[in-house]
């Protein structure tokens, strides 16, 4: 394993499977009185998030870091066909999200035997069954920092939405029942190397997944009450004792406050300052063993241009960190 891989490799991943936040549109039934709901069909999309990175500027601040970088481009998923893709009890786009996860597991394994450092801009966090699973492929010891407000860890008899987004950990760790349309996510992640920073909207379903598979986590009253120093030093204790395996970081920028990132399809207040964010970024980085990163969630779509512009910057600031900027 290449400690310090000399090249970064940019993977756009544009693809959004929910488009966040859902139109609700409410009207009332004019014979009954009663409240209809209609809309709030999810549709799948392209995500700005990783074009509006790259237009800001990262490759560069990547470079000016000492970095070689490699950039082919945003990753187009459009050619994969969404249109025969009826619901897996109510898993939403499941033969779509299976695609193109499959697709950049290959992408980041290729990347990542090359000897370089895969950093995944997205698009939703569905992505990360595929940047992990390639990462472990080529790494098979590596453990995994999750980033995260949330869990990201129903299953499918767990999930209540059926937001793939909200299930990539259970695919990685061959959680719940298994569905064959995903066969190719093979179960290489084991519960005792990965972590959690940041929680705080983890569903009852999930915290009982977390409880009965003894996953570590760090919710915000953990922040609290240690202090994100602290936090990180006994996250990497749990995954990694000797700090000799390779990190894959999977950093959901709305595990930051939604006044730091508003930008995001789910805020949640409560959050990571932007300094304890950063904290995370650079105290792995100063570990050596940084073997993969993702920046998910940045959305575009959703906010003003000030928020957009706020959010786009704290995502290239949290890059930049996690490859060696430091304050002095
Ligand atoms: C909820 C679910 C979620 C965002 C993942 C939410 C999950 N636990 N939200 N990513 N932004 O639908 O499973
Ligand atoms: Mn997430
Ligand atoms: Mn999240
Ligand atoms: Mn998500």
């Amino acid at each position: 394993f290449i400690s310090e891989p000399k090249t970064v490799a940019i993977v756009g991943c544009p693809f959004r499977h929910v488009l966040s936040p859902v139109i609700v549109v409410y009207r009332t039934d004019a014979s009954s009185g009663n409240v209809l709901i209609s809309g709030g069909q999810p549709r799948v999309g392209v995500d700005r998030g990783p074009i509006h990175m790259v237009e800001a500027g990262l490759i560069e601040q990547i470079s000016e870091l000492g970095w070689k970088v490699k950039f082919d481009g945003h990753h187009q998923f459009e050619d994969v066909n969404a249109n025969n893709d009826p619901p897996i009890g109510i898993l939403k786009n499941p033969r779509l999200v299976s695609r193109v996860t499959e697709a950049v597991a290959k992408v980041i394994e290729g990347h990542a035997r090359l000897g370089e450092l895969p950093v995944t801009l997205g698009g939703d966090h569905s992505l990360a069954m595929g940047t992990i699973s390639g990462t472990l492929s080529v790494h098979p010891e590596a453990c995994v920092v999750w980033v995260d407000a949330h869990a990201d860890i129903n299953t499918v008899e767990s999930t209540d939405s059926g937001n793939i987004h909200g299930m990539p950990v259970s695919f990685l760790l061959g959680l719940g029942s298994q569905i064959p349309e995903f066969s190719w996510v093979k179960p290489i992640l084991k519960t005792d190397r990965i972590v959690y920073i940041g929680l705080r909207d983890v569903d009852a379903g999930e915290k009982r997944i977390l409880r009965e598979n003894n996953i570590k986590a760090f919710s915000m009253h953990e922040v609290d009450k240690y202090g994100i120093g602290k936090v990180v030093e006994m996250a990497l204790d749990h995954v990694n004792p000797n700090r000799d395996r390779p990190i894959h970081l999977s950093f959901d920028v709305d595990a930051l406050d939604p006044s730091v990132a508003p930008s995001t399809g789910t805020p949640v207040r409560g959050g990571l300052t932007f300094r304890e964010g950063h904290f995370i970024c650079e105290a792995i980085c100063e570990t050596g063993l940084l073997a993969a990163l993702d920046l998910m969630e940045v959305n575009p779509s959703l906010a003003d241009d000030v928020s957009v512009r706020q959010t786009v910057q704290v995502g290239c600031s949290l890059v930049r960190s996690a490859l060696g900027e430091t304050l002095l």
